[in-house]
């Protein structure tokens, strides 16, 4: 692939009106994100988190980034959740003319060396949309939840990819006086994000993997998903309405 690869990781909060609305889905939104990545020319691969699916059905059951036993019906019921929630935005991304292909994040993150970049990189070269979705993992002694966050971050990294894009339903990061344009390690320390009602971590922990991505190279930009040019712009890498996580400079 002569371009590297963009990450977009779409946010619950702009998949579902809220959380605690179970099954909520913003079609017309996701559609609207899918046309802008259509138009965009950039090679994207796409991870969407849990929203008003995976979440409350995990909460319910018992299930968190930890590692911990829930019920077989758990694990089930908080996949089934997800793999509703994949089919709903695989018919959005297709009404907004992608080609979305599903992916498991298991064997390709375990794929050795560059095989599973290869891998995606193929699939985009075919014309298709690789997307994945945060998931439950058997850890062996039990099961966990592998946040989209993570999952992003760690496709990020594998793909060498140029800048990740994290969608939500607010302009950005926000601080005391409002919208943050840019965020780098030492503002982290001093913001005081609001703690989050996720079975995996919320803001604090997207703003911790995206200090990780910046400091390995990637670009992070956190945009609104209900601004779709000010998304496009994020994508291709100009100047945009959100919050760029910068790394440390490299000069
Ligand atoms: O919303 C969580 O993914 P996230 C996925 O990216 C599940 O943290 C299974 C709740």
């Amino acid at each position: 692939m002569d371009n590297r690869a963009v990450v977009v990781k779409l946010g619950g909060s702009i998949i579902s009106e809220s959380k605690t609305k179970k099954f909520s889905y913003r079609g017309e939104t996701i559609a609207s994100l899918a046309r802008a990545i259509s138009t965009s020319g950039v090679d994207v691969v796409v991870v969407h988190g849990g929203g008003a699916f995976g979440h409350p059905v995990a909460k319910e059951y018992g299930l968190s980034s930890r590692s911990s036993k829930p019920s077989p019906e758990g694990v089930s019921e908080t996949r089934r959740a997800m793999f509703d929630l994949n089919a709903r935005i695989c018919d959005s991304f297709m009404a907004g003319g992608l080609h979305p292909y599903t992916f498991s994040p298991f064997p390709v993150l375990a794929a050795a060396g560059r095989k599973g970049a290869k891998w995606l990189e193929q699939t985009i070269a075919a014309g298709l949309t690789p997307v994945t979705f945060g998931d439950v993992v058997n850890v062996g002694t039990g099961f966990k939840i592998l946040s989209g966050d993570t999952i992003a971050l760690l496709l990020s990294k594998m793909l060498g990819a140029e800048r990740c894009v994290f969608v939500m339903d607010v302009d950005g990061i926000m601080g005391p006086e409002g919208l943050l344009r840019s965020v780098e390690k030492k503002d982290a320390r001093e913001l005081k994000l609001s703690p989050s009602e996720d079975a995996t971590g919320g803001i604090a922990l997207k703003l911790r993997d995206a200090l990780r991505m910046a400091s390995a190279g990637t670009e992070v930009a956190f945009v609104s998903g209900f601004r779709p040019a000010e998304f496009s712009k994020a994508l291709k890498g100009l100047s945009f309405r959100g919050t760029t996580v910068k790394g440390p400079s490299r000069e």
